[in-house]
C-alpha cells in the first residue's frame, strides 16, 4: 500500500503547478509511481531538479519514481515533486484537489488541499 502523508498542491498557479508531500510504501514490495490524472489538469508527471551548468533544471522523469519496500520518498519544492501540468483553471488557497497517481500496483486516490506556502509540517 502506498499513502501521501502532509500532501498539499501549491495554489496560485495559472497554467502548472507542484504537488508535495511523503509517499510511504507499507508493502514488502517496491512501489513505483509512473504518473496520474486529475480533473483539474490535463497531465499529471513526475519531475525531478537537477543541475546543470550551474543552473537548476526541472525534469520529468520518464521511468516515474520508485518508493522502496517498507520505505519514504519525500516530494519537495526544491527536489523530486509531482506536477500538474495544463490547469483548468487557477488554484485558489484551501481548494481540493484530486489526484489519482498510478502506480505498478494500483491506483492511488488523493485529495490534497492547494495552499500558497508549505503547511509547517511538511518541513
Ligand atoms: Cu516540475
Amino acid at each position: 500500500m502506498l499513502h501521501l502523508e502532509h500532501g498539499w498542491v501549491r495554489a496560485g498557479r495559472d497554467d502548472v503547478t507542484g504537488f508535495f508531500g511523503t509517499l510511504h510504501n507499507s508493502s514488502e514490495l517496491e512501489i513505483t509511481v509512473r504518473g496520474g490524472r486529475s480533473p483539474a489538469a490535463n497531465a499529471v508527471e513526475l519531475h525531478d531538479i537537477i543541475q546543470h551548468d550551474g543552473r537548476k533544471q526541472m525534469t520529468q522523469l520518464a521511468n516515474g519514481i520508485t518508493i522502496p519496500a517498507q520505505g519514504s520518498i519525500t516530494l519537495t519544492p526544491g527536489g523530486l515533486h509531482g506536477m500538474l501540468i495544463g490547469l483548468d483553471h487557477r488554484l485558489n488557497d484551501g481548494e481540493r484537489v484530486q489526484i489519482a497517481l498510478e502506480t505498478n500496483t494500483a491506483h492511488v486516490e488523493l485529495t490534497l488541499t492547494a495552499r500558497r506556502r508549505p503547511p509547517t509540517t511538511s518541513l
